[in-house]
């Protein structure tokens, strides 16, 4: 043959195993065999085939499908893709009935609810924000106009991990006969508290095997996460905090540590100013809503005085920038309380922090809206 180069070849995209579980049972359909020649001039290709495909197709690069030029004899079939092609061909030897080739467009998530309350996806995402427990039940719908779906191509995943339909976690209901629409429903049971993304996605069974994806994000971590500082994180820093200094010169010396000796469980959060200016700080951001009162609550004792900030910032400024009163220096677990409102904003922070030369530690953080 003549130059030809064959870079890309995918046989069978879809099987006949992922089409019978995408669409009716009742109605086993006949395996899509399609491929796509990655060709610099003409070229012809013989491949074996277990009958002589019915009028095979030829889409060229402009998407146009054109009959293609086939034999077959002693169960291989030799089709030519012709230099109009256009270098890059896409071969469908047989075509379902059920296939649209006209399709240029992937599935849309046409509705998404937790526990039957509809959500509106922003750019793909629906976020629940903070919740006790997680939903019961998260429910897709997913339609595509011109195909069905392929379920085979069906993944499910919650914070990467796929979840599997045979062990439960998921099932998959058709809407219609020709299961171009479909209803997920995903179970979730209990889960430890932590952030979480449930991530869905799924293609269509055309041609182009258009994908579509879908997040649904939550968290059940109470709004200070890990205020028992139990969890340990990267290095010294406990995890969901970030530690460091917000201001500091050539002296400036300090620590800071998830240490043992909780008020609670194991481990507390440890500030210790040694040298220099300090400004040792400890915080997260929150989900806070504007124009409710919060209270933040929590134990501390140690040689240094310390104190909790709350910062809360919109367009690239600071919106409210709330420091509660020094928390002196106690031998013993000493519980504080500190009430502030929050105005609208488009992130806010907490962070605890020390100023002082010597150590505060700090256990059992909370914060919660004032009832
Ligand atoms: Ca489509
Ligand atoms: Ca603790």
């Amino acid at each position: 043959m003549r130059e030809l180069r064959v870079l890309l070849m995918l046989a069978a995209l879809i099987s006949a195993g992922a089409l019978a579980c995408g669409i009716a049972a009742a109605q086993q359909l006949p395996a899509l065999r399609q491929f796509t020649v990655v060709t610099t001039g003409p070229a012809e290709i013989t491949l074996p085939f277990p009958h002589a495909p019915e009028s095979p197709m030829l889409r060229d690069a402009d998407r146009q499908w054109l009959p293609c030029e086939l034999t077959y004899a002693d169960g291989k079939a030799t089709l030519v893709i012709p230099a109009e092609a256009g270098g890059r061909a896409v071969v469908l030897l047989e075509r379902p009935e059920w296939l649209n080739l006209q399709d240029d467009a992937p599935p849309a998530v046409t509705g998404v609810s937790a526990d039957a309350v509809g959500l509106e996806p922003v750019e793909g995402t629906a976020d629940l924000g903070h919740l006790d427990a997680p939903p019961k039940v998260v429910a897709i719908n997913l339609a595509d106009k011109e195909n069905p779906l392929d379920t085979g191509s069906l993944l499910v995943t919650l914070n990467g991990a796929p979840l599997s339909e045979e062990a439960g976690a998921y099932s998959v209901q058709k809407d219609d006969e020709a299961g171009k629409s479909l209803t997920l429903s995903v179970l979730l049971g209990d889960l430890p508290q932590d952030d979480y993304t449930l991530e869905v996605r799924i293609t269509d069974a055309s041609v182009d095997r258009w994908p579509v994806k879908l997040r649904v994000t939550f968290s059940t971590e109470p709004l200070v996460a890990n205020g028992s500082f139990e969890r340990a994180g990267d290095e010294k820093c406990p995890a969901k905090w970030s530690c460091g200094d917000w201001g500091s010169d050539a002296e400036t010396k300090y620590e800071i540590a998830r240490t043992e000796g909780g008020r609670t469980g194991d481990y507390c959060l440890m500030l210790h100013g040694r040298a220099g200016k300090l400004n040792v700080v400890c915080y997260q951001y929150v989900d806070l809503i504007g124009g409710q009162t919060y209270v933040l609550r929590g134990y501390h004792r140690g040689a240094a005085g310390g104190y909790a900030s709350m910062i809360s910032r919109a367009g690239g400024k600071d919106v409210q920038y709330l420091n509660m009163s020094r928390l002196p220096a106690v031998k013993d677990w000493t519980p504080f309380e500190w009430e502030f409102p929050v105005d609208e904003h488009e992130s806010a922070m907490i962070v605890l922090r020390t100023t002082s030369k010597g150590q505060i530690y700090f256990d059992d953080v909370t914060l919660a809206a004032k009832e």
